[in-house]
């Protein structure tokens, strides 16, 4: 796991050798030697909240950065005032390289994506058993996206004191992907917060899912008392949430061992960013299947290898018809 607060370091490049000994290479020089690493920990209207070392900093992008944009789970470069006392501003002059990103666009048509969060390892991909009602397809499109950006995906069925998690789980068996599934008698009892945990161990996982499914009341119960957010309650008539949660927080484990970032509900996940050649990744067990298709094949056309692959019997035919169901998610409306 990665540590704050060091000074960014890049003697390396200042001190390597001019063997042709013309020029000092001062453009390669990092313009801003005193910045220090520094974590976002939730973003605000152009202003970020930053870990540095233990203090907590204000800061705002500086005019250099242009159009990128830091998120939540970034690590930045940040120079200025770093004290961290009240009305101070420091200036976040880099964006250190990601790790992994988790996007996501409005829906399939828009062309405009942005970054959820950076660096984190796993998406905990939250579900109702009930109120409001599960949908795989919000599920699928998660798991595309988890592939997709580097992160492993957890499954975590909230609700069970509503309904049976059987079916659902059923659904996703042969994807091989590691799930908990907590109630409400857990949540009081502390035992949905320490299955959770188990899963969390020295990495990032950032929490999705719709409104009203229990996010916020899950990650709550996951981080110290004194950092608690308010959760929302969903309507009985509509069986949707009320979309508390409005912005992206990451928060410490209350062992110290890991982050959780929670996220604001979300209605749809659209993936008109996702390539989907990079989804196979995610089933090892059909790579090999793939050396025979045509090149760039999507692996979810007539002229895929996989099919005759599989049918020879070197894989299950489960996992494949799990792959296609993955990709076909790019294709189909939300609500099917
Ligand atoms: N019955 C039951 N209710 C739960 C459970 N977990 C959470 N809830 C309730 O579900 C409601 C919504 O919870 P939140 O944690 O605010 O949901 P959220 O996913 O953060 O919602 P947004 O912030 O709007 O995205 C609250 O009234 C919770 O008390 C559970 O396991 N069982
Ligand atoms: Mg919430
Ligand atoms: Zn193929």
């Amino acid at each position: 796991m990665r540590r704050y607060g060091k000074h960014t370091d890049e003697d390396d490049i200042r001190s390597r050798p001019n063997r042709k000994g013309n020029r000092p290479r001062t453009h390669i020089r990092p313009k801003h030697e005193d910045a220090v690493e520094g974590m976002v920990l939730t973003v605000d209207r152009g202003r970020l909240t930053c870990l540095v070392e233990d203090r907590v900093v204000m800061a705002m992008k500086a005019r250099e950065l242009g159009r990128k944009a830091a998120v939540v789970g970034d690590t930045v470069a940040i120079v200025g005032d770093l004290t961290g006392d009240k009305d101070t501003l420091a200036r976040i002059v880099r964006i250190e390289e990601r790790s992994s990103v988790l996007r996501r666009t409005a829906d399939d048509d828009d062309p405009f994506e942005r970054v959820v969060v950076a660096n984190a390892d796993q998406l905990a991909i939250v579900t109702a058993l009930a109120d409001p009602e599960p949908r795989p397809r919000l599920i699928d499109r998660c798991l595309v996206a988890a592939f997709d950006g580097g992160l492993t995906p957890l499954l975590v069925l909230t609700k069970a004191d509503l309904a049976a998690p059987d079916g659902l789980l059923a659904l996703y068996g042969d994807l091989d992907i590691p799930y908990v599934v907590t109630s409400r008698e857990e949540l009081e009892s502390g035992g949905a917060a320490d299955r959770v945990r188990e899963h969390l161990h020295g990495r990032i996982t950032a929490f999705v899912g719709h409104s009203g499914v229990g996010k916020t009341t899950l990650v709550n119960a996951l981080v110290p008392l004194d950092r608690r957010r308010s959760t929302g309650h969903v309507n009985a008539v509509t069986g949707r949430g009320r979309h508390t949660t409005t912005s992206a927080l990451a928060l410490p484990l209350d062992d110290g061992d890991g982050w959780v970032v929670d996220t604001p509900g979300v209605r749809s996940f659209g993936l008109a960013h996702i390539d989907p050649s990079r989804v196979i990744n995610a089933f090892p067990d059909l790579v090999p299947g793939t050396e025979n298709c045509p090149r760039a094949c999507s692996h979810d056309e007539q002229d895929c290898a996989l099919d005759a692959w599989v049918a020879e019997g070197h894989a299950d035919p489960a996992r494949l018809y799990s792959l296609r169901r993955l990709l076909a998610t790019r294709d189909r409306k939300e609500g099917d």
